[in-house]
């Protein structure tokens, strides 16, 4: 018997001197542990469905429920089979918009709204709710007192940080993502998230300088008003550009006087000013950040047709909101639609909601931050225009965006595959040094272990790390630096989780991104009921441009060329769609 099975026997005889009872999680089903007396505890099981000591006594109609409830594999097996069916259902919308709320409702409700936790309280306090210079936390940190940094499970001492990465998330050769993801995702994912994961280290891993929580745009506009205001034309709503080659690029610093990270050795001129201070860094980030930069100017100029008497104040701000509402669209009728993998088409209609009981607000969670460190994507060399551009040779070089131009970094990225996220050892040497971040920052807030957040998202918890890992050798290697599953960290385990089959990733990392995913997508203000009409958006020609705003639209009104993209590579099948592509009549 080992030790901690040891110890909770002790604990039930009432002899576990001294240790803090909640840090066995005896409560379930999203029971709060709250300590009581010297070594006693109590779960709170109000509105779990549950009752009883550990509340894990359903109620009659829980039971019903949890009978009926199908499993996550099981629905993620329909959803990406039976094409045919899809198909059908698809074109019925009085089936697919039910479908689509369920979905919504169901996603949503897994996350506390308003948040509760933070990094520095384990229960609630108003200052947790109040600073939003916190991520906010599903699950409160491991108390302080603990046995162990699981609570009672696994070892004193957690593996070395670096040597399990080196071991377990290092690439050996190149995985390519089953599901063709490319690296127009890779890079979309990068610069639509960096909008909201914008941890604050000078205070510490569990601040957030993204004060906006959501999709606020401020990696465009900037994430205060000075920063704002230095990015903007003050004419006709736009924002400061350059002409380079013919095309329009975000301006220079020596226009627009902003703090933007860059090599001293890049010449100034060469140093473009957005958002994001660290955009300049990336080439797929600037590209992205010039298509939406020219996406404004495009918008303010069909805004200002429409509306001649406005002020530069007003068609900016409707333009901003115009974008934020194209962003919401894009990410869920193409991002997530690629990244689900399912046949099931998905919808950006705010109206689903509006009978439902959903809060219109967000907080960003440490935990969706972790989450996300989708590092595996990126590939061994970047391949653009017939070039293998190295890791040194393509970031931090602002000038191959002015060099090579918009449309030729959208081919390559859309014809280069990008390594599949789960499954292990796929992370490329060069960021890897992330991914130890990543679990060091993990340790230092006392993130709570994996199987509670599987627990939480209403997964079984796993019994061993071969059921983990669906193999025996890695699984046995964890198990001797662990000591247990129950101990197993929540980042190392989304990335060495079995994938689905054919499956970018595996079940917890689509269980719990959903949630805060859809949550933060819908819970966006201009999706609630007082905002989600035509004249917030200028009028019906503004709420348009939201409703039928897609990547390849974003691409073709704002390139020379109009290529052709998508966020997984083309398809062999040679029947390539054109779909999207006819580019309407607008001036430029
Ligand atoms: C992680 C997961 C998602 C998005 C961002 C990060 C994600 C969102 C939604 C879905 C799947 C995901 C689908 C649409 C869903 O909720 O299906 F992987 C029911």
């Amino acid at each position: 018997m080992d030790a901690a099975r040891t110890a909770l026997l002790l604990c039930l005889l009432e002899v576990c001197a001294g240790v803090n009872p909640c840090c066995y999680w005896p409560c379930q089903n999203k029971g709060v542990c709250v300590n009581v007396g010297l070594e006693g505890y109590e779960c709170d099981c109000t509105h779990t469905g549950y009752h009883g000591v550990n509340c894990t006594m359903p109620y009659f109609w829980t039971s019903v429920y949890t009978f009926l409830k199908p499993s996550p594999a099981f629905s993620h097996y329909l959803l990406t089979h039976y094409k045919w069916l899809w198909d059908i259902i698809n074109k019925i919308s009085f089936l697919s918009d039910n479908l689509m709320r369920l979905v919504l409702t169901v996603r949503s409700n897994l996350i506390p709204s308003p948040p509760t936790y933070n990094s520095d309280y384990n229960y609630l306090t108003w200052e947790g709710y109040a600073n939003v210079s916190y991520f906010t936390r599903l699950l409160p940190p491991v108390p302080k007192d603990c046995p162990t940094p699981a609570g009672t499970k696994g070892y004193k001492t957690r593996p070395n940080a670096t040597e399990l990465a080196k071991e377990f998330l290092l690439r050996r050769t190149f995985i390519p993502d089953p599901q063709r993801t490319n690296l127009m995702f890779a890079f979309f994912a990068q610069h639509f998230t960096h909008q909201f994961f914008r941890t604050d280290f000078d205070r510490g891993p569990g601040f957030t300088k993204a004060l906006g929580h959501g999709v606020d745009l401020s990696h465009v506009y900037g994430d205060c008003l000075e920063r704002q205001q230095h990015l903007r034309l003050f004419k006709d709503g736009k924002l400061k550009y350059q002409v380079v080659n013919g095309e329009i690029y975000p301006p220079s610093v020596n226009d627009t006087p902003i703090k933007m990270k860059y090599l001293s050795s890049v010449p100034v001129d060469k140093q473009l000013a957005i958002g994001h201070e660290l955009f300049g860094l990336v080439p797929g980030l600037m590209m992205y950040a010039t298509l939406w930069l020219r996406e404004h100017n495009r918008v303010c100029n069909i805004l200002k047709e429409e509306h001649p008497t406005w002020s530069d104040e007003q068609l900016f701000q409707t333009t901003r909101l115009i974008l934020i509402g194209e962003t919401i669209k894009i990410v869920i009728e193409d991002y997530v639609q690629h990244l689900s993998g399912y046949h099931f088409k998905m919808k950006f209609k705010p109206e689903l909601l509006f009978k439902e009981q959903f809060q219109y607000r967000n907080r960003i969670a440490l935990e969706f931050s972790h989450l996300y460190h989708w590092h595996p994507l990126m590939p061994d060399s970047f391949k653009v225009n017939n070039h293998d551009y190295k890791y040194e040779d393509f970031l931090f070089k602002p000038e191959i965006l002015l060099d090579l131009g918009v449309d030729t970094l959208l081919e390559s990225f859309t014809a280069q595959i990008a390594g599949r996220i789960g499954g292990g050892r796929n992370i490329n040497g060069n960021i890897l040094h992330v991914a130890i971040s990543v679990i060091e920052h993990g340790r230092q807030l006392r993130l709570q272990p994996f199987n509670e957040y599987r627990k939480w998202f209403g997964l079984t918890p796993y019994k061993s790390f071969q059921e983990l890992t669906g193999e025996t050798e890695i699984a046995a290697r964890l198990e001797k630096l662990y000591g247990h599953i129950d101990a197993m960290e929540l980042y190392p385990a989304l990335l060495l989780e079995t994938p689905y089959e054919n499956g970018i990733f595996g079940e917890s990392i689509v269980e719990m991104g959903a949630p805060f995913s859809l949550k933060g997508l819908l819970g966006n203000p201009i999706c609630s009921p007082h905002y989600w009409k035509p004249s917030t958006f200028g009028g019906q020609t503004g709420f348009d441009i939201i409703n039928t705003a897609t990547l390849q639209k974003l691409v073709c009104l704002n390139t020379k060329r109009c290529p052709s993209v998508a966020f997984h590579t083309p398809d062999n099948l040679g029947h390539e769609s054109n779909e999207g592509r006819e580019r309407p009549k607008t001036e430029f």
